[in-house]
């Protein structure tokens, strides 16, 4: 127990030693801030109970600015109670409000300076002790209530008489989703059946490409070692005609290296430099015809019937180059031939017959369309539109609003949008708020938000007489609120409490004036 509580015990036990109960203050200040059943109790009570009945105080610790009960209800008039027992009903200050409708202020709000209540009550400090001085503005909140009221209650009964227009029609548009998802799934049984048709005759179709591209590969394969071993056969006359025709040239480079040392021992400077450029000029001009003839194959390489005969061999020197010549342009005309005939084979290749496989194709297109709307509405159908199915006529619609710079638009069972930026989507359909009651609709996974959130939106639902989206905020950053008002939130229990707080506040008003009277 802490000094300041065994101080307080200390001093009420005292007092009710000394006068049991003895009422120390005056009977006005233990019962501020009561509410008018409570007060009447109290007025000669001499003790008080709190905490659910399991706590019992002397009258005079009520309202004496010291906080004794758990729940926070011994302290109406003061803020000596201010965050205890916060949640219940009964908690902080009752304003009595004459002329006006009562109302309660937090402990937290008792005497800070601040009027609340339209009759001043929460502010007991006098102006001499620093207090404010509250003007009592209950006759104008009660004016301005009653016109509030009024308009409420009539909005009220217009939505409540729409509402039930639309209801009739609740049942239909569940019947009409209902009816489609059917007639979908009709479409899709036949869509499929005719899919299974199509099924035989395409395999069949695409069982006889796959045999006519292994023939073609098989050909393929044939042909490719055809010429490989044409190759082998050329390379291999090549080293043979190279082998020999070195051997020849060997023997012959020695002879003319042995004629012409035995002649250049006779020869003149000047016979001898006719004889280097006789035999220059002789090397070009063999080699030129070489090249020529070379030319002359080039020339037939595109007919196919071309055949290459080894042309005579050339005298001399020159044979065997010229058979290793021409036995290189050979297999180049082979390749190039066999080159063309796979160009001409691949672009006259005839197209295998896809006639079957196009038309299952296509049908399996229809199919996959079909599944992509049956999902659509089937999640349409399944979705939560609130109780009785109350708001599934805006299951089409979106409404804007502009507020400030942004336009804000929010489709019920869709995306809600703050211009062109993604504040959400709804897939969980009607919520009902565990605080208030209402209708809510929750859009999630918006937008991401520059360090922050994705972008999400509350939205509740309250009534109205058409449907119009308002009072958009964003109480935390990313994070929005709104209000749809629309006659599917009205209903006769909301029209009642309105017209009973109206027909309380008129008696209110009526009894101030016969007060004033
Ligand atoms: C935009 C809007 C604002 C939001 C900021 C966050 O300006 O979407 O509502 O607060 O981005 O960066």
């Amino acid at each position: 127990m802490s000094i300041a509580r065994v101080l307080v015990s200390f001093i009420a036990l005292c007092a009710s030693a000394s006068s049991s109960f003895a009422k120390t203050e005056p009977s006005h200040v233990i019962l501020r801030g009561f509410d008018p059943a409570q007060a009447s109790a109290l007025r000669d009570a001499t003790t008080f109970t709190c905490d659910s009945g399991t706590r019992t105080i002397a009258i005079t610790s009520v309202n004496d600015d010291y906080c004794d009960c758990d729940d926070g209800t011994d302290e109406p008039g003061t803020s000596a109670c201010a965050g205890a027992g916060e949640a219940a009903t009964t908690k902080g200050m009752y304003c009595v409000n004459r002329g006006s409708t009562p109302t309660r202020v937090p402990s937290s709000r008792v005497n800070d300076g601040v009027c609340d209540c339209c009759d001043g009550s929460d502010e007991y400090d006098t102006a001499q002790n620093g207090g404010v001085v509250c003007e009592n503005t209950c006759t104008k909140a009660a004016k301005a209530r009653r016109a509030e009221l009024v308009n409420a209650l009539s909005t009220a009964r217009r939505g409540v008489k729409a509402k039930a227009k639309a209801s009739r029609y609740a049942k239909d548009d569940r019947r009409t989703m209902e009816t489609e998802l059917q007639d979908l799934q009709g479409q899709m049984d036949k869509a499929q059946s005719a899919l299974e048709v199509l099924r035989a005759p395409k395999e069949q179709e695409e069982a006889l490409e796959r045999e006519m591209r292994e023939k073609e590969r098989l050909l393929e394969e044939k042909r490719a070692e055809e010429t490989k071993s044409t190759e082998e056969e050329e390379k291999e006359k090549e080293a043979n005609t190279d082998g020999d025709a070195r051997d020849d040239d060997g023997a012959r480079d020695g002879a003319r290296e042995n004629d012409a040392a035995e002649d250049a021992a006779e020869e003149t400077a000047e016979e001898r430099g006719k004889r280097i450029a006789g035999q220059w000029i002789s090397d070009e001009s063999e080699s030129t015809r070489v090249d020529n003839e070379d030319d002359d194959y080039d020339d037939h390489e595109d007919e196919d019937n071309v055949v290459l005969d080894d042309p005579m061999p050339a005298e001399g020197t020159k044979t065997s180059k010229f058979s290793a010549l021409f036995a290189r342009a050979k297999r180049a005309l082979q390749r190039a031939r066999l080159a063309k005939k796979d160009a001409d084979a691949g672009a006259a290749s005839p197209a295998f017959p896809t006639t079957h496989r196009d038309a299952f194709d296509k049908q399996q297109r229809a199919v996959e369309a079909l599944q992509t709307q049956i999902d659509q509405v089937r999640a349409s159908v399944n979705r939560n539109y609130g109780p009785d199915d109350v708001l599934i006529s805006l299951r089409q619609q979106c409404y804007e609003v502009k507020i400030e710079k942004y336009v804000y638009k929010a489709c019920p069972f869709g995306e809600a949008h703050q211009d062109s930026v993604r504040l959400g989507t709804n897939t969980d359909g009607v919520e009902i708020s565990p605080l208030t009651g209402d209708m809510m609709l929750k859009f999630t996974n918006g937008a991401t938000c520059w360090n922050g959130p994705n972008r999400s939106l509350s939205l509740t639902l309250k009534c109205g007489d058409r449907e119009a989206l308002a009072d958009v905020e964003e109480p935390s950053r990313c994070e929005y609120s709104a209000t749809l008002f629309t006659p599917q939130a009205c209903d006769e229990s909301a029209v009642a409490a309105l017209d009973a707080e109206l027909s309380t506040l008129d008696r209110i008003i009526a009894g101030a004036g016969r007060d004033e009277l």
